[in-house]
């Protein structure tokens, strides 16, 4: 009895803790566990990344290994006490766990430790809360964080949501849908799909107007800070936002291009990939991909100095696959070739068709070599398009 009074005293203290205002939201403590994944460092590279591309200036990163995360706070009892002192010391407003915790894991570490706790797929919802731009894509993140939202709310939990709004700046759906039920949530979620379909909707006469156009639609795709946006910039002498941040592009950019001698080209820069890419993202913002399903060609672009350059293609291709985009025609552009010993120019597959690009988009080198790509490319389609005797050239859509 007494000793339950006691851990109620204790309980009170730690909401007290919590109602002041004194945690620096720019401060932050990550935590990443090694479960025995080969590429352990990038990972924390990465994750450290995404924090700051998040608006956190100053962290602490806790690394430990674990066979398997427990049950209870992912990470281990020890490791959770260490975490503490860290955040502590920091006087961090955020602790993130570089993993997927279950919601009771999640309740559990900041019960714990009363910090405001996420996990990765949080972090990056939060990331694309603060870059969304268009209506389109504050709807999409929107519904991700709504449909994120409803599957953490348990019991014991709500009383933390108050404190939602990750990293201070967004608010989010938490402060706003907080005493709100799933029923709340299911009748909202209904509403934005709704109003994403009309939007959607008026883009798809947009696409049949391109198409009876017979323009060659090109979409730039990769993992997050390949350059896609300083590519896409050094071809059509656009000013996309580029950042050495992940995610600096949320919102697809469209540009007509003319590549002599081929039709007309829409290039379209788009949203970057990552390695598990939240579900409730990709399912929030399956229509903005879906025009890279549609587009003719894509560009990979891949980030050629990445010592981690060979998973970041594949992580692409998966969730290239996720959306059915994987029978898209590819040219692969290996990109940043100043930050390498590569030289500009392309390879040719054992079929004669273009299969790898070698540029640097900020030094321009390559660049024409791509363009020569895409317009022969568009060619070897329209005399598809034509007819089998007409095709003279090697290169054909795959
Ligand atoms: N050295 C070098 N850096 C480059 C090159 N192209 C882009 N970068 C840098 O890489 C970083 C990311 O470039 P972005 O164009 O924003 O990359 P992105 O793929 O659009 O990134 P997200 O929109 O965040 O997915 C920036 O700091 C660029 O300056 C290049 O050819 N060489
Ligand atoms: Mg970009």
């Amino acid at each position: 009895m007494r000793a339950d009074r006691s851990a109620k005293a204790a309980q009170k203290e730690r909401s007290k803790a919590a109602a002041a205002p004194a945690a620096d939201h720019r401060a932050a403590i990550i935590v990443c566990l090694d479960l025995g994944d080969d590429d352990f460092e990038e990972r924390v590279a990465e994750i450290v990344r995404l924090v700051e591309s998040a608006g956190v200036t100053r962290h602490r990163v806790i690394r430990g290994r674990r066979s398997r995360p427990d049950p209870k706070f992912y990470a281990g009892r020890g490791k959770v006490v260490e975490i503490g002192h860290a955040a502590a010391e920091l006087n961090a407003g955020y602790v993130v766990f570089n993993h997927e915790m279950s919601p009771a894991q999640q309740r559990n570490v900041e019960q714990e430790l009363n910090v405001r706790t996420l996990d990765r797929t949080e972090l990056i919802l939060e990331i694309f809360a603060q870059r969304a731009q268009t209506s389109e894509g504050k709807l999409q993140v929107e519904l991700a964080r709504l449909e994120h939202l409803s599957t953490r709310l348990v019991r014991g939990w709500t009383h933390l949501e108050r404190q939602r709004g990750g990293f201070g700046r967004t608010g989010g759906p938490g402060e706003t849908q907080l005493e709100l039920d799933r029923r709340y949530i299911a009748t909202k979620v209904k509403t934005l799909k709704g109003k994403l379909r009309q939007l959607q909707k008026q883009r798809g006469v947009q696409r049949r107007a391109r198409e009876r156009g017979d323009v060659l639609s090109v979409s730039i795709v990769g993992y997050t800070n390949a350059g896609k946006s300083t590519l896409f910039n050094a071809l059509t002498n656009a000013k996309a936002y580029e950042a050495d941040q992940l995610f600096a592009t949320l919102d697809t950019t469209t540009r007509r291009i003319w590549l002599p001698p081929a039709n007309p080209v829409v290039l379209s820069d788009t949203v970057g990939f990552i390695r598990d890419l939240p579900h409730t993202l990709v399912a929030a913002f399956r229509a903005t991909l879906e025009e890279t399903v549609r587009a003719d060609l894509l560009l990979h672009v891949v980030d050629a100095s990445s010592p981690v350059r060979e998973t970041q293609a594949a992580e692409v291709n998966k969730v290239l696959a996720e959306i059915g985009a994987d029978a898209t025609p590819q040219i692969i552009v290996w990109n940043k070739i100043d930050a390498t010993q590569l030289a500009p120019g392309m390879e040719r597959d054992q079929y004669g068709r273009i299969s790898r690009v070698f540029v640097s988009a900020r030094s321009a080198a390559g660049l024409n070599d791509l363009r020569a790509a895409i317009a022969e490319y568009g060619q070897g389609r329209n005399s598809a398009k034509r007819g089998p005797t007409e095709q003279t050239r090697s290169l054909q859509p795959q």
